[in-house]
């Protein structure tokens, strides 16, 4: 791993995560991970709020076949900012095993948008998360949805919970399939049935529109890091709000790694255990299979579909 100036405290990805004990369906599909830089090619941009390690595609690809996934959904992450070369690279680079989600402002070209429909992007990302990003005008991002609408392509939206009432009208108004990452960060100290997580269940039951990303229980968790591989329930806090949705919307759900794991403090997730996680949020091989491959492949590869 090569880095330069990365933001003190951060924490590399896991170099030997463990294979999982659960066999993931042929054709599984992470549905949300990154690439970082290598900057040396492809700098970070000027407006980034962390500086990370580089992490390439090369990296990504041999984590994907490790794990025993087919394919990857790469995601645009905020210290590339509306720079999209690296993760463009890495769709290019996948042999049509990778699919992307770009960041994009309202100065892009048509002309941008179908080439980055030919390497592979199916979505753009508008991130909501204020240490991540600066605000970008919602009336600017409406135009963007409307224009990305005519590709076909769909809006992943990430939030924290308490900025949903506020979100709750804009998101109303976008024409496009939306997805939003992790579950809309829920606190996962409060229940799973109480008005906080409602509130985002009343979301997607009223907006059929609306997927959700069944991920990052290690960002979420607030009881710490499983203890081992193997360990039946890693992660327990977060299972009830996860089967929660994965059980009332089987078919909008997707799953990603969230690899490299940008900005965790704490622990480093071994991505082994984090696939190991699914079993408990997906208890069946039905459900496993909706999540992991009818759904993403809707999405992001509907000719396969
Ligand atoms: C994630 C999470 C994070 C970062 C980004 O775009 C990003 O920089 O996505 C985070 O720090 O929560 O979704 O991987």
């Amino acid at each position: 791993m090569s880095c330069i100036e990365k933001t003190p405290g951060w924490l590399d990805w896991h170099p030997r995560p463990a294979k999982p004990f659960l066999a993931l369906p042929l054709g599984a599909v992470d549905a949300h991970c990154h690439v970082f830089g290598p900057a040396q090619e492809f700098p970070f941009a000027a407006e980034r709020k962390y500086t990370p390690c580089d992490a390439g595609k090369q990296q990504l690809f041999a984590l994907r076949d490790h794990l025993g996934f087919s394919r990857n959904v790469i995601v645009q992450a905020s210290c590339h900012g509306t720079d999209n070369r690296a993760m463009l690279d890495a769709c290019k680079a996948s042999g049509g095993r990778a699919r992307g989600v770009a960041t994009v402002g309202r100065d892009v070209t048509d002309l941008e948008l179908q080439q980055m429909h030919a390497a592979g992007v199916r979505g753009v990302r508008f991130n909501f998360v204020k240490r991540l990003v600066d605000c970008t005008p919602e009336d600017e991002l409406l135009e963007i949805a409307e224009r990305i609408a005519d590709l076909g392509w769909h809006v992943v939206v990430y939030f924290e919970a308490a900025d949903l009432p506020a979100l709750w009208p804009f998101f109303s108004r976008l024409p496009n399939t939306v997805v939003v990452d992790h579950m809309g960060c829920p606190d996962v100290r409060e229940p799973a049935h109480g008005p906080g997580f409602g509130l985002f269940l009343q979301l997607m039951h009223e907006h059929d529109n609306v997927w959700c990303k069944v991920s990052c229980p290690e960002r979420l968790s607030v009881t710490g890091p499983p203890a081992l591989h193997g360990e039946l329930r890693p992660y327990q806090d977060v299972v009830p709000f996860a089967r929660r949705v994965v059980e009332a919307f089987p078919h909008r759900v997707l799953w990603g790694t969230d690899w490299p794991h940008p900005n965790l403090r704490g622990h480093m997730p071994d991505d082994g255990i984090l696939v190991d996680f699914i079993a408990q949020i997906a208890p069946t091989r039905a459900l496993q299979h909706q999540l992991l491959v009818d759904n993403p492949l809707r999405l992001y590869w509907p000719e396969d579909a």
